[in-house]
């Protein structure tokens, strides 16, 4: 009758070999393997290699830890595994028995995987170059990386001299393949420009730190500002729009419409002119389609508002902002932009915006540089308004002055065109009564 018995995989005869040690484990206990399934990697200042299984089984216990030196016979894994026969099993300690009888399944020759991993290093390895750009080779012999990473770097195409190690020795681990790859893949993306792999430090070396994840708003908002950073030819324009009149009539509607819960900030003054700016200057209310040669012009003037959240950023869509009026558009805004804190949105609250605003104005700054929402066109970035002195009529005049920082697709709106948006938009907001046209 088949029962499960214990067997015990010890290294393979290492010679006279001291300093060989454990430099990576490669299965848990609970593992189901086969023969030859690798165990462990081993590491002497010559050699690196696997140990392979020499049996089918589970893995019941690891008996080393990386660091761990060893030598010839030294238990690495107890297995336990399923084809014994009761009567070859012995009747006690079992465990003690396959110990006594190790490795060996393949008696007469080392493991496949034994032998053919095994790489060879020169007594002094030649220090390691950085990622390697200019497509030079350097030959196996300066590598350093156990044989899970060479077998990682086989199965991904990657070639080892190309790759920078940061371990000791300058030896390649799994996240120096890792980062390599990631990095070839953004140098595909930006047309094969070079760049420098984004450095791993161990921070802790230089004091206390905290590991904190980033909230899954973050995470996934991130991925789109670096792909729109990456990928759009970004110019940002910057003009202040004389506000006076406009504040003085807002302080003059503020206190009644507070008595009916309305708050009227700047910003809705701004949608309403970005609008009239929008229909003067169509381009701008406009995406590219998937070839990147036809421009999709849009008739609606849908515009997302960034709303700064606890979890992160997030950009509500406020729609047909051209037919609402300033006290419906602070109403609606007010209401977004608690639901986006409340994370209460819907996908619909995100989708169809034309245009994107993103105001720092309540909080303060001269002036930034917004990254376009794409596939839209452009961005505008608003600043907090301040008093300064502009020249009039022959005199220095106190005037209240909103910083506008216009982004936009260069590869859509030429340069001229960027100013003219923006002045026309300043030349909106210094005189609200232009809205009206
Ligand atoms: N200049 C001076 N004061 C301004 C101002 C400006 N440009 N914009 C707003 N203010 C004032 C408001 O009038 C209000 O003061 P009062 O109550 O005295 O009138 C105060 O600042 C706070 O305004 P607010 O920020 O609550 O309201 P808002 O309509 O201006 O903005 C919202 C709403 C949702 C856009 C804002 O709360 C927000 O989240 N902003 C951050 C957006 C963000 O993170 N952008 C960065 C994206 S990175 O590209």
């Amino acid at each position: 009758m088949a029962l499960a018995s214990v067997k015990t995989i010890t290294t393979p005869d290492f010679g006279a070999a001291t300093d060989v040690s454990v430099i990576e484990i490669l299965v848990k206990p609970g593992d189901e393997i086969q023969v030859d399934t690798p165990l462990v990697t081993f590491e002497s200042d010559k050699a690196t290699m696997e140990l392979p299984s020499t049996d089918a089984g589970k893995v019941k216990e690891i008996k080393v830890k990386v660091g761990d030196k060893v030598s010839t016979g030294t238990p690495i894994v107890t297995l336990e595994t399923a084809g014994a026969e009761e009567k070859a099993k012995p009747s006690a300690q079992p465990e003690q028995a396959a110990a006594d009888k190790p490795v060996q399944k393949k008696e007469q020759e080392p493991p496949k995987e034994q032998k053919a991993e095994v790489k060879e290093e020169p007594e002094q390895a030649a220090p390691k170059k950085p990622e390697v750009l200019t497509g030079e080779v350097q030959s196996d012999g300066d590598i350093h990386a156990g044989p899970g990473v060479r077998r990682m770097a086989r199965e991904l195409g990657v070639n080892l001299s190309q790759v920078a190690g940061s371990g000791p020795k300058q030896r390649i681990l799994k996240e120096d393949i890792q980062i390599f790859v990631k990095n070839q893949l953004t140098r595909i993306q930006t047309g094969g420009l070079p760049t420098a792999p984004m450095p791993t430090i161990d921070f802790s070396k230089f004091g206390p730190t905290e590991l904190q994840p980033l909230s899954r708003v973050k995470k996934i908002s991130g991925k789109g500002l670096q792909r729109n950073w990456m990928l759009i030819p970004h110019v940002t324009q910057f003009a202040e729009a004389d506000i006076t009149a406009l504040e003085d009539f807002r302080q003059s509607q503020k206190k009644e419409l507070e008595k009916q819960k309305v708050k009227l900030t700047p910003l809705v003054f701004v949608m309403k002119a970005v609008v009239a700016s929008l229909k003067a200057f169509p381009h701008f209310n406009a995406s590219l389609d998937v070839s990147g040669e036809n421009l999709i012009m849009k008739k609606y003037f849908n515009m997302g508002v960034a709303v700064d959240t606890p979890e992160g950023l997030i950009v509500p869509v406020i729609r047909d902002v051209d037919k609402k009026g300033l006290i419906d558009l602070a109403k609606e805004l007010a209401e977004v932009s608690e639901r986006a804190r409340k994370k209460q949105l819907l996908p619909a609250d995100l989708q169809g915006g034309c245009f994107s605003v993103s105001s720092l104005g309540g909080i303060g700054g001269t002036a930034f540089t917004p990254i376009i929402n794409a596939p839209e066109v452009a961005i505008l970035g608003v600043s907090k308004a301040y008093f300064k002195p502009v020249y009039q009529e022959g005199d220095f005049v106190p005037r209240l002055m909103l910083p506008l920082s216009l982004s936009y697709d260069h590869r859509v709106i030429d340069g001229a065109d960027g100013a003219r948006f923006i002045v026309y938009l300043t030349n909106m907001l210094s005189d609200i009564r232009n809205l009206l046209l």
